[in-house]
This record gives C-alpha cells, sequence and structure tokens, in this order.
C-alpha cells in the first residue's frame, strides 16, 4: 500500500485499548467517510469493556474486547507499541491487514513535516521536554509528543502552523516505523533494556536506528560516540553522507558537527561553527548524563534555527520536573534523587532503570495499598544495592525483598527503618561515593504526610541539611 498524507486509508484496524490506541482510533474515526471506511479496534486477550470503549463506540469505532483472534479483512493495521511484534495478537493482525504499521509512523504519515526524534535508553523524556523548552525559549513553536506521553496522533488535530513535534520514541515505536524522517534525530545512548519484547540486544538496537533510516541531505542526525552500539550507529550514518553531530561527555570529537564539553562548558559545533553555551554548573539537572541531554537538546534547538543566545538561557532555566526523578543534591559523592511521585511498584520499577544496576540505595515505603510486590522485588534485587524499608509498609516490603533475594541469590541488603527521617539517615549511611540514594517508595504517602509533594519536600530539605553537616 502506498498511502501518502491524504490518501484513502480504507478499513482500518487499531490493536491496543491503551492511550495510544484510543488516540489513533479517535483521529481514524474523525477521517470517515472522507478518507476512512471503517475504524475496528481490537483490545487484546485482557481487555474488557469499560468506559474507553463506550466513549469510542460513540465515536463510531467498533471495539472488540477479550481476545487476540483478529477477524475480517483491513487495508491498515496501526498496533499500540506495548504489543510485541511477535506476538500471537499482531501476527493475527498482520495476516488479515494489508499493512501493518506503528500509531506514530500513520501520524507522520497524517503530517509528515517538521518532526524531532529522540530516542536511547535513557535520558529521552528529559531531552525531549527539554528540547521543546529550548524552541520556545527561541520563539519556535514545538510541542513533546510520543513515549512522554500524548500519542502524537493525539496532537495532530490541533497542531499549530509551523509546530514542531519533537518526539520522545521508544525502541516500541520505532520498530513499526517505516517512512518516519525526522529533520533531527538524537539517539543518546543504548544499553540493555526491553529484551522481553525485542529478544536480542541487536534487534532492540536497531529498532533504535530506525530514526535516520531516512533522513538525507540537509538533516541532523545527533548521535552519541560514548557507548560501543551508539558509536557503530554513528559510523554508519556518517558512511551514508548524514550530517553527524558526534555527542560526548567524555571526549572532544573532531568531527565537523559535535557536541561536547570542553573544561566543563557544553560546546556545540555545527558545520564547523562553535557555540559554547555555558558551564556545565550552571544547569540545574544535575549529573553527567543530564550534560549529555543537554548538549542534545541544545544541537537540535541550534540546528534548528534558536539563536545560541536563547539556547544559554534556555540551558539555565530549565528543571527538572518536581518529585519526578529530580536530583535533589549531591553530597560525598552520593546523588540524592526525589521521585516521591513514584506511588506505585510500576513507577518504582521505571525509575530503577535510569541508574547503573547495582548503585542504587533505595527508599521504599509508606501507606500501605496491599498491591503485589513480587515484579518490585525482583526489580529491586537485579537493579539495588541496598533497600532501607520505612512506613507502614515497611516490614511488608522488607519481607517480600528477603524472599525474592534469597529465591534469586542477589546480594540485595534490606535494612528497616520506622520513618522516612531514620530512613533517610540509613540510606545515607550505607551508601558509597559514586552511588545514588532515591526515594522512590512505591507507596502512597498517608501514613506519615499529608500528600507525596510534602514528602518530597522533607527528602530534599534532609538532603540540604546532611549538605550543611557534610
Ligand atoms: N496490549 C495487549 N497486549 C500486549 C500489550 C498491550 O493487548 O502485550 C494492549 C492492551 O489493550 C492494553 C494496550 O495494548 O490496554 C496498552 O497499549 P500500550 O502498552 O502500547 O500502552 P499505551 O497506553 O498506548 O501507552 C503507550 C506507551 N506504552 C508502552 O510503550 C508500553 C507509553 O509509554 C506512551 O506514553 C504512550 O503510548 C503514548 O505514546 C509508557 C512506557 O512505559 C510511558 N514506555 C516504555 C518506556 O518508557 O520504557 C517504552
Amino acid at each position: 500500500m502506498t498511502s501518502t498524507s491524504h490518501s484513502q486509508l480504507g478499513d482500518v484496524l487499531v490493536l491496543g485499548l491503551g492511550r495510544t490506541g484510543e488516540s489513533a482510533a479517535r483521529h481514524l474515526a474523525s477521517l470517515v467517510p472522507s478518507r476512512v471506511s471503517s475504524v475496528t479496534l481490537y483490545g487484546g486477550a485482557d481487555s474488557r469493556p469499560g468506559e474507553r470503549s463506550r466513549a469510542l463506540e460513540l465515536a463510531g469505532v467498533s471495539v472488540v474486547t477479550g481476545t487476540e483472534a483478529v477477524e475480517g479483512s483491513y487495508d491498515l493495521a496501526v498496533a499500540s507499541p506495548g504489543i510485541p511484534l511477535d506476538s500471537a495478537f499482531l501476527r493475527s493482525a498482520a495476516a488479515c491487514s494489508r499493512e501493518l504499521v506503528g500509531e506514530v509512523e500513520l501520524a507522520f504519515r497524517e503530517s509528515p513535516e517538521r518532526w524531532v526524534a529522540i530516542t536511547g535508553t535513557n535520558g529521552k523524556t528529559t531531552t525531549t521536554s527539554l528540547t521543546t523548552h529550548l524552541m520556545r525559549e527561541a520563539g519556535i513553536a514545538a510541542r513533546s509528543v510520543g513515549n512522554i506521553g500524548t500519542p502524537p496522533t493525539e496532537a495532530l488535530a490541533d497542531r499549530g502552523e509551523g509546530e514542531w513535534f519533537v518526539a520522545e520514541l521508544s525502541s516500541f515505536q520505532l520498530a513499526t516505523t517505516e517512512r518516519l524522517r525526522p529533520r533531527a534525530a538524537v539517539l543518546l545512548n543504548v544499553t540493555p533494556d526491553h529484551l522481553e519484547w525485542h529478544h536480542t540486544m541487536e534487534a532492540y538496537a536497531a529498532a533504535k536506528e530506525r530514526a535516520f533510516a531516512n533522513m538525507g541531505a540537509g538533516d541532523l542526525a545527533v548521535v552519541s560516540v560514548d557507548d560501543a552500539w551508539c558509536r557503530s550507529v554513528a559510523a554508519r550514518c556518517e558512511g551514508r553522507g548524514l550530517r553527524t553531530c558526534e555527542l560526548s561527555v567524555e571526549r572532544e570529537p573532531d568531527s565537523a558537527c559535535a557536541a561536547f564539553l570542553r573544561r566543563g562548558a557544553l560546546v556545540v559545533r555545527l558545520d564547523g561553527v562553535e557555540h559554547t553555551l555555558l558551564d556545565r554548573s550552571d544547569l540545574k539537572i544535575f549529573g553527567l548524563h543530564n550534560a549529555q541531554n543537554a548538549l542534545a537538546a541544545a544541537s537540535v534547538a541550534l540546528e534548528l534555527g534558536a539563536s545560541p543566545e536563547r539556547v544559554r538561557d534556555g540551558l539555565a532555566s530549565f528543571s527538572p520536573i518536581e518529585h519526578r526523578i529530580e536530583p535533589a543534591g549531591e553530597v560525598g559523592g552520593v546523588r540524592y534523587v526525589n521521585d516521591s511521585k513514584a506511588t506505585n511498584t510500576d513507577s518504582v520499577e521505571k525509575a530503577l532503570t535510569a541508574f547503573d544496576a547495582g548503585t542504587v540505595v533505595v527508599l521504599l515505603g509508606g501507606h500501605d495499598k496491599m498491591t503485589d510486590l513480587s515484579s518490585l522485588a525482583d526489580a529491586a534485587c537485579a537493579r539495588c544495592r541496598v533497600a532501607v524499608c520505612f512506613g507502614e509498609a515497611g516490614p511488608r516490603i522488607a519481607c517480600a525483598l528477603e524472599r525474592a533475594r534469597d529465591a534469586s541469590g542477589a546480594s540485595l541488603e534490606v535494612l528497616r527503618a520506622p520513618h522516612l527521617r531514620e530512613a533517610f539517615d540509613a540510606a545515607a549511611r550505607a551508601a558509597r561515593p559514586g552511588e545514588t540514594v532515591l526515594l522512590s517508595p512505591a507507596c502512597s504517602s498517608f501514613d506519615e504526610f499529608a500528600n507525596m509533594a510534602e514528602r518530597g519536600r522533607l527528602f530534599k530539605e534532609l538532603v540540604r541539611r546532611l549538605g550543611e553537616g557534610a
């Protein structure tokens, strides 16, 4: 099929009843009857009728729940990112569709101008928000879409004149792209992740590399040269003659386009022209990884026309989102991070992936919601060196962690403390230079605080006091 931005799409199948599926189905339903004949959504085996499916039915979408066996015949199938490519669900859909693409690909086909793609294992969300911030500071209309939360098809309806889509793209989203051609794309790093979906590192890295597949003359690829997977992507981009901005926080690349640190200052060189932006210590986002994120965002903003002055101001004014993996300071070589917003196990598991395995001292606990802890316990065993369990849920979490540790042979140290203050002291004593003390409690705060913000503020206050006393 050769659908272009205003082609007939025919009978369309949408897979997944999450945010992506809903948004793709709504967009497609708005094109009936002019470009779309029918929209059918399959929610998958675990999906059930509910508010979302009823609202979609009212919008004219046929919704099928509780099965992965797709029936019928479709011109196009649009997949949600969470559904693995080799799953029975996707294979069943592909068998009755002329073409299968992801939702990002659909959005790109519908509106292919002015896309920036940002991918990598870690740092995508910060880099995406920061790029959008820098562009806006420079007077360039921009919106963050994609994995960061707003499916791009949702943003299509009110896409402003001249507005850029700064798309955070996960490997899942990239794996189902075909014609996506961003004007600039960033690859921050590739480390093992999502292997349950991709199976091999090669497949995972190849999905990320798809961001660059269709780029050509005049486009800019911003690619880290600090890890081996990225280096080979950079070499292939350069081999194709693509303008490639080598991104490094470890050395100064000598290529015509590069982004790096020189005596602590962020420097971006585009086509041989250098811009020294600001000192790393003037950023409000901490850590070398955030210097890399800032370099990547600055490279894109400068490439797309932002002035170095505006980029400098934007870098200096950008703050991390409060309570969400928010750097709270560094004392004695130990980083402190406030993720008080993580009130469920899933968010904690996500947060843990942002740090090197084995370097985290995590603070877990609070009001006990009696949720299942097995997956959290496995994640903590895999990624943390120490866990300090506190509050009402503390004893139950500690037992779950010890059970998982003993079953897996992991070496996690489990400590117990009555409240956040004592837990903080125990964590600070246990942490070694180079490690991170992470408040990512997996529980709501109501046993001890009015809300999660109050809990996060106390954590930051304890870090400040520790720093003063150090
Ligand atoms: N489904 C199945 N079988 C599966 C998986 C999903 O049937 O094996 C169906 C179910 O109906 C389910 C629905 O698909 O309800 C959910 O779809 P989804 O998993 O694609 O999730 P969405 O709600 O559409 O959210 C997705 C992203 N989720 C994933 O990639 C898992 C969101 O990223 C993203 O913000 C959103 O689209 C908007 O673009 C979240 C995420 O965890 C934050 N991303 C991963 C990460 O960051 O590590 C990649």
